[in-house]
């Protein structure tokens, strides 16, 4: 006899540049093979996979993401958020309150560990407390934002290697730049170009690899003419008609591929409380 209440397994596409809602589905079981299989191609598809009405502890949480990859570590010399000399958290708290992290301001369009060797294949963050308002996260399908650059760009950008400085390495006196302008400046990190567009490990669809406003160098350009066309890029990338804005509800779990999105925070009141948890996948060489 089934129950009136068990909802069916569904994956249901938004109405949205990207995503797609899962319902009917407890990250706490075990999930059938043929279910982790159909996840695993609409993360392909949809980019974004947002988990409904989930109720997980720690280890919980770890057991569903590793259906999907194994962890993203760090080395120690490329620090990411959370990172304390020679450890990053497994579970990061991205959280206002309780020594967690990012704060409560607005954070820009990123993909996660973009300025690594291997950067993050895909992110989920798992929502325990949310504020009465602000604090939504937008995803934005950088597929999309490639697609719709006209011909004449596509060429230009086709072979350009891009290197992200690492925002963590970044001394806390000196203002954020968009770009590096003066390279007689020495570096103090290592730093890893990876293509400006990236080609998707699984679907094979082109990405536009940038965010918003790191600071970046487009390798073998002048800096001028590389400045003007990264502000040229973030213009075109930073469109509504990409992104899909999401609302949290406690218990949602969003995993997002790194590799085909960017994200972007709302600042909140910090007088409220906002806290999820974050797991990242490892991913590999860009190209
Ligand atoms: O707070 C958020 O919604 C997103 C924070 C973030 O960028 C992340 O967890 O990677
Ligand atoms: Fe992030």
């Amino acid at each position: 006899m089934s129950t009136a209440t068990a909802i069916e397994f569904k994956i249901t596409p938004l109405n949205a540049p990207l995503g797609a809602v899962v319902t009917g589905l407890d990250g706490s079981q075990a999930v059938a093979p043929e279910k982790i299989l159909q996840l695993k191609q609409a993360l392909r598809d949809y980019h974004i996979l947002i988990f409904k009405e989930q109720k997980l502890t720690d280890e919980q949480f770890l057991n569903f993401a590793f259906y999907f990859g194994s962890l993203f570590v760090p080395s120690d010399e490329t620090p990411v958020l959370a990172s304390q000399p020679g450890v990053t958290p497994v579970i990061i708290p991205v959280s206002n309150v309780d020594g967690g992290y990012t704060g409560t301001g607005e954070l820009t369009f990123h993909s996660d560990h973009k300025w690594t060797p291997y950067p993050s294949s895909g992110s989920l963050l798992y929502a325990l407390e949310i504020p009465s308002a602000g604090g939504n996260t937008y995803w934005l399908n950088t597929n999309l934002a490639y697609e719709t650059l006209d011909e004449t760009t596509k060429n230009q950008i086709a072979n350009l290697q891009l290197i992200t400085y690492n925002p963590f390495l970044h001394d806390r006196n000196e203002p954020r730049k968009p770009y590096r302008l003066d390279n007689t400046i020495p570096l103090i990190s290592p730093v890893f170009p990876h293509p400006l567009v990236r080609t998707h490990p699984e679907s094979g669809k082109k990405h536009l690899y940038l965010d918003a406003a790191t600071e970046v160098e487009i390798v073998g350009l002048e800096p001028q003419e590389g400045a003007a066309l990264i502000e040229r890029l973030r213009k075109h990338l930073n469109q509504p008609q990409f992104y899909y804005q999401h609302n949290w509800s406690v218990g949602d779990i969003v995993y997002w591929d790194n590799q085909a999105t960017l994200h972007y925070r709302e600042a909140f009141d910090p007088s409220e409380r906002r806290v999820l948890h974050r797991i990242s996948l490892a991913g590999s060489r860009p190209f």
